[in-house]
This record gives C-alpha cells, structure tokens and sequence, in this order.
C-alpha cells in the first residue's frame, strides 16, 4: 500500500517547545530515500498549523492552549480520515502527543472497531481532574478513550470511543497516580519497562499484538519517542531513565510490520533542540524502515 505522510508542527500540547521541529528533521534525516530504498509510492503534507497571537493564547490553568489544540486537531481528523477512506496508510510525524487526538479521532470515522499500541514512557491517561501539568500531551489517550473535556473528545464528531480492553501500553516507566487508578479501573493491558525486563520484549509484543487485534478491525500505532532509552535517543523534553534499547524498539517495529494488523502510525515528540546532532532523528527513520518492512537480510 501507499504511503501518505503527514507533517504537523504542533507543540502547544507540551511545555516545551521545539516537537513543532520535529517532522523537518526526521525527514532532514533521510527519511524519503528510506522510502525509496523500500520501494513504497509515499506523499507528503503538512497539517499547518496558522500562526497566532501569543497574548491570545487560551490559557486555563488545566488545559493548557486548549483552543489551539482543538483547532489543530480538528484539521488533522478530517485529513487522517481523507487518507484512510483512500486505502492510502497514514504515518503522522509530530509533533507533541497531543495529535493523537486528532489522529485517532480521524481513524475512528473510517475504523469501527480500532485497537491501539501505545508505546511511550508515559500513559498519557490524564484528564483536567488529575492532570499535574495542564499539557494536553499527558492527556491524548484518556481523550481517546472518551475521558476528560468535552470539546476534546467530541473532536471528528463521534459516539463510540475506543474499547480500553482493545489498548495496550508498552514501555511505561512514569505513571502519575491518577492515571494508575485510570489503568486499573478500565482494565488497560499496561506493560512497563519491569515486564519488558522480565518477559523479554519479543514476548511483550506477542501480546500486545494479540490484545490489540483480536476483535478490531485494526491497530493504531502511537509511538512517542521517549519510549526509547534517552541515551540513544536524547531528543525529548520529558527523557526518563530505563527505557528501550536500541534492539528492543527495533524488534517491535519489525514484529509489528510482520503482524500486519497496523492501519497506521504515528511518531511523535521528537525535540530536534534536545538533540546530540541528529542522531535521534536517524533512529526513528530507521525505525520507520522497519515498521514498513526493511529486514536484515
Ligand atoms: C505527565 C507527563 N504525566 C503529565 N506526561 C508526558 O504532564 O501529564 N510526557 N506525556 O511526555
Ligand atoms: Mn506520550
Ligand atoms: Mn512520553
Ligand atoms: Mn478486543
């Protein structure tokens, strides 16, 4: 299938700036002859994001810039859902995670049943109530699942949410206690950085692909940089010790592409100005390379 990448500097979702640098650099870092190399028909678009005021930014001190993340999100639901109803393969370059939403809603209108893989160090499971910082990056997956403000999770206008029996967490290593509460109540499948160390990580995807596919009619893969182990992937604003190596993120991509359950994916929080050269940015294309086929042999 074809591939239709979409570019969306947005990092209002965050309290750092610069993920909005981050779709220029992965593709900087070589990621069209990647494509190339793999012999995929890709396009590229940017979901621009117009230019604002700063006096105007809407600031409530639980949702932060709350209006310019719904006007951007809003924008890439409607292209996401363009996309899948082509049969064309989205990949979504952010970003902060707060585009999850606007991602995940898109897929939504197209997919009735979707499942997820959320790999990040965090869970991104809070809502105004339990939120420590106001970012709505640490919010994008409660809001899929139909949690938190309403102008959030009516974005792309639907009634069904997404099944949290259908969503799997991989990598977690930072979990605020509200969003543990959360997992438990909802009955997420959540496997942290200690079952990837005990199970080993072929085991943890085995799974993971398992519970996400098994009753949808596909998987959405979310992947925030930080899942990775900062040493090798220096380039995030909110880096935790202990995360994946650098054969362990690999082993997910490929186990992920040979799965074939995966209607689309997203990369996201890659923070060129936190970067050690660009050597962040040539992993993830190189994890692209996977996720889309590349082998060793
Ligand atoms: C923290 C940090 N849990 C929060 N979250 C994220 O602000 O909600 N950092 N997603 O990347
Ligand atoms: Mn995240
Ligand atoms: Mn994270
Ligand atoms: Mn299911």
């Amino acid at each position: 299938t074809p591939v239709s990448i979409l570019t969306v500097p947005f990092d209002l979702g965050a309290s750092q700036r610069g993920t909005k640098l981050g779709p220029e650099a992965i593709l900087k870092a070589g990621l069209v002859n990647k494509l190339h190399s793999l012999q995929m028909k890709h396009t590229i678009h940017e979901v621009h994001f117009p230019p604002f005021i700063e006096e105007r930014y809407s600031s409530s001190p639980r949702l932060n810039y709350l209006n310019e993340n719904i006007r951007i999100h809003s924008k890439l639901a409607d292209e996401v859902y363009r996309i899948s109803k082509n049969g064309v393969f989205p990949l979504i370059l952010g970003g902060d995670h707060s585009i999850a939403i606007g991602t995940i809603s898109g897929l939504r209108k197209h997919y009735q049943n979707l499942g997820i893989i959320w790999m990040d160090a965090h869970s991104d499971l809070n809502t105004p109530l339990t939120t420590p910082s106001g970012n709505i990056h640490g919010m994008s997956l409660a809001v899929n699942l139909g949690m938190g403000d309403p102008k959030l999770t009516s974005i792309g206008g639907l009634k069904s949410t997404i099944d949290p029996k259908d969503v799997v967490i991989v990598g977690a290593r930072s979990i605020d206690h509200g969003e543990r509460e959360l997992i438990r109540r909802e009955g997420i499948t959540c496997f942290t950085m200690h079952d990837i160390d005990k199970l080993g990580m072929a085991h943890v995807m085995q799974e993971a692909i398992r519970i996400s596919s098994s009753g949808t009619d596909g998987v959405h893969l979310s992947f925030d940089i930080d899942s990775i182990d900062p040493q090798i992937a220096p380039a995030t604003g909110t880096p935790v010790p202990g995360g994946l190596s650098y054969r362990e993120v690999h082993l997910a991509m490929e186990m992920l592409y040979e799965s074939s359950i995966l209607t689309s994916a997203e990369i996201v929080e890659n923070n060129p100005l936190f970067d050690d050269h660009e050597r962040s940015s040539e992993l993830l294309v190189g994890l692209i390379g996977s996720l889309l086929g590349e082998r060793i042999l």
